[in-house]
């Protein structure tokens, strides 16, 4: 399809030995294997040394699946027959290595950010709504995942060297020995170091606010005669819309890196096991609350409360602690626009399920 493609190998795509035992183990050995490189609205396009393609899952996985990390998603490796020189159906996934999601609502239902990521860049725009906090939100949701992180401070030609310098300074003294990387897509500032930063065959996220600019950074690391997976030029002047799908980008250095919507959208509080552990310490003191469904705000014998009152517990530690349960809560809530990928999901399937019956293809 592109001609660009034809050197690319499968560990171009980011295909590797734990990928490799896995299919073996899945028994996938007799299937070609493709990698899923976008996620609009619920269809699937995959990708491999051969080309690219529109993909869609088979009758048995859709009967067997039972939520949401069952199906496909963004950076999985799939293991394929091709329909023709343009569809293939998904035959199964293979194990991952890391996947990056939020916890939605109450139930056991997760949603998927990205799969098999080797870092997740932590990314804030330094000019307005900046906030260590947020960096340790972002910490813990790529934690939970099994994937490292890394900062990018965007948007430096809007601050001066002294106040850049200070938040660097501010950074390290929080979180220690963390990589980060300053950035402008104005000036070009910092773009060869994080070209130098991001390597072959390594698949990296970018986790931020709507309008920090992740994907205006994507855009410049691409550049001229990186490999495209889709037709950029439909979607001009990309950069100044809001992302609403998940996209995998192939650069010239054959390092990926996947384009995401803003975490307002996506939701972040969710991560509540990786949050857990960055505030063990107050999981910790909570076993010896008097009350089971203590909130640690105002109930008597609290021991979390006793130990900020004594000074055991850092009171920043504490109030940022509440203000993410607080968050939590509240995506909890907010369940109308899951409700309605559900329903989107739901007419997928229905679409797929019938092409698959046009193409006379048994659903085992
Ligand atoms: N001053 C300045 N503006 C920037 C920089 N990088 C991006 N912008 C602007 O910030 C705005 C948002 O950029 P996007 O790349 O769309 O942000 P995003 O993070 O992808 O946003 P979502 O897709 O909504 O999550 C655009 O108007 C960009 O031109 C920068 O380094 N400096
Ligand atoms: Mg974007
Ligand atoms: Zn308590």
């Amino acid at each position: 399809m592109d001609n660009d493609n034809h050197k690319l190998t499968l560990e171009d795509l980011g295909y590797g030995e734990f990928f490799e035992a896995g299919r073996q183990h899945c028994g996938f050995g007799g299937f070609a294997l493709a990698r899923v490189v976008a996620e609009h609205k619920l269809s699937y396009r995959v990708k491999n040394p051969k080309g690219e393609y529109a993909a869609k899952i088979t009758g048995k996985q859709m009967f067997d699946a039972k939520s949401r990390p069952d199906y496909p998603a963004v950076g999985d490796w799939v293991a394929i027959t091709e329909l023709n020189g343009e569809q293939v159906i998904i035959e199964g996934i293979l194990p991952r290595k890391t996947m990056i999601k939020r916890k939605a609502s109450g139930k056991n239902e997760i949603q998927i950010i990205a799969i098999n990521i080797d870092v997740a860049f932590a990314v804030q725009a330094v000019d307005a709504d900046y906030n260590l906090n947020r960096f340790e939100r972002y910490f813990a949701i790529a934690r939970d995942g099994g994937v490292k992180s890394a900062i990018i401070l965007n948007k430096v030609d809007l601050i001066s060297k002294e106040e850049l310098d200070s938040k660097i300074i501010q950074i390290k003294d929080r979180f220690g020995d963390i990589d980060v990387i300053a950035t402008s897509t104005i000036n070009d500032a910092g773009l060869d170091d994080l070209k130098k930063y991001i390597t072959a065959g390594k698949t990296y996220c970018l986790l931020g606010s709507s309008g920090v600019g992740k994907s205006t950074l994507i855009n410049k690391l691409i550049g001229k005669g990186a490999i495209k997976t889709n037709d950029i030029s439909a979607r001009t002047e990309r950069g100044r819309h809001t992302t609403t799908g998940r996209e995998m980008y192939f650069l010239q250095n054959n390092s990926i890196v996947v384009d995401n919507p803003g975490m307002r959208e996506v939701g972040m509080a969710d991560a509540a096991g990786g949050i857990d552990d960055i505030f063990g310490q107050i999981t910790g003191l909570a076993k010896a609350c008097k009350y089971g469904d203590c909130t640690h705000t105002q109930e008597p014998g609290c021991r979390v409360l006793a130990a900020v009152e004594s000074g055991e517990l850092d009171g920043e530690k504490y109030r940022n602690y509440l203000g993410l349960k607080k968050e939590a809560e509240f995506y909890e809530m907010n369940a109308v626009e899951k409700r309605e990928k559900d329903r989107q999901f739901g007419k997928f399937i229905k679409g797929a399920k019938e092409q698959l019956k046009k193409s006379g293809r048994r659903s085992y």
